[in-house]
């Protein structure tokens, strides 16, 4: 049975599951999700209601996370399991992410300070700067799961305002970045799917070359 995979395509928790499953090859069935108005089947599956969710053979794996790991634990072409450290992976997923969230959505949280979040999580993206100014990658001189894992998350912090992230001192992080973004591997996350209908046609990704 081929898996189900529930996505919105500008999450940065469903685009780095995407790119896993992209490099696997493993063929997923796309359901597009609209995150004001989610499908009852995606409810049903996952209470907790957050995407990405993948289900495989009856079971339901609802973290971006776990999704890469099982994807890549049934094929890993580019050996990204190889390169892969968790300790860097997980202070983006903790409070990395926390502080980008309070920068870029200041106006939901009321006790914190925009600016002073976005001073927190340059922190971070100034640890991934000294890395980058003496390798290619932060896994080293090939991309692997410590990139795609925190990569969507740098991108949705410089969309903020990319003016002002251009102009601070970590130009190793911004080629990093800009290279992933002018990516094949890129475009063929972020083709437009129209919402998920149970009634539609099956949709395949990756897309069928
Ligand atoms: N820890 C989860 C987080 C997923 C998550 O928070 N996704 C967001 C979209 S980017 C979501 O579905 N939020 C629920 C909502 O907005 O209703 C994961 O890694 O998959």
């Amino acid at each position: 049975m081929r898996p189900i995979l529930y996505s919105f395509r500008r999450c940065p928790y469903a685009m780095r599951a995407r790119l896993a499953i992209a490099v696997s090859g493993i063929e997923v069935e796309l359901r597009e999700i609209l995150l004001r108005d989610k499908a009852p089947e995606l409810l049903a599956a996952s209470p907790k209601a957050t995407v990405p969710v993948m289900i495989v053979d009856g079971d339901v794996i609802e973290e971006s996370y776990d999704i890469m790991l099982w994807t890549l634990s049934k094929n890993d072409p580019e050996t990204w399991l190889k390169r892969h450290d968790e300790a860097l992976v997980a202070e983006c997923d903790g409070s990395f992410k926390s502080a980008l969230d309070r920068y870029k959505y200041g106006n939901r949280f009321e006790d914190s300070d925009a600016i002073e979040q976005r001073s927190i999580a340059s922190g971070y993206l100034m640890k991934l700067e000294d890395i980058l100014s003496t390798q290619t990658y932060l896994s080293g001189e090939k991309p692997g799961m410590t990139d795609m894992s925190v990569i969507t998350f740098v991108r949705q912090f410089a969309n903020v305002d990319r003016k002002w992230f251009d102009a601070e001192p970590w130009p190793n992080l911004i080629n990093w970045l800009d290279d992933f973004l002018n990516s094949p591997a890129f475009a063929d996350i972020m083709y437009k799917y129209p919402k998920w209908v149970a009634e539609a046609p099956v949709t395949l990704f990756p897309e069928p070359k």
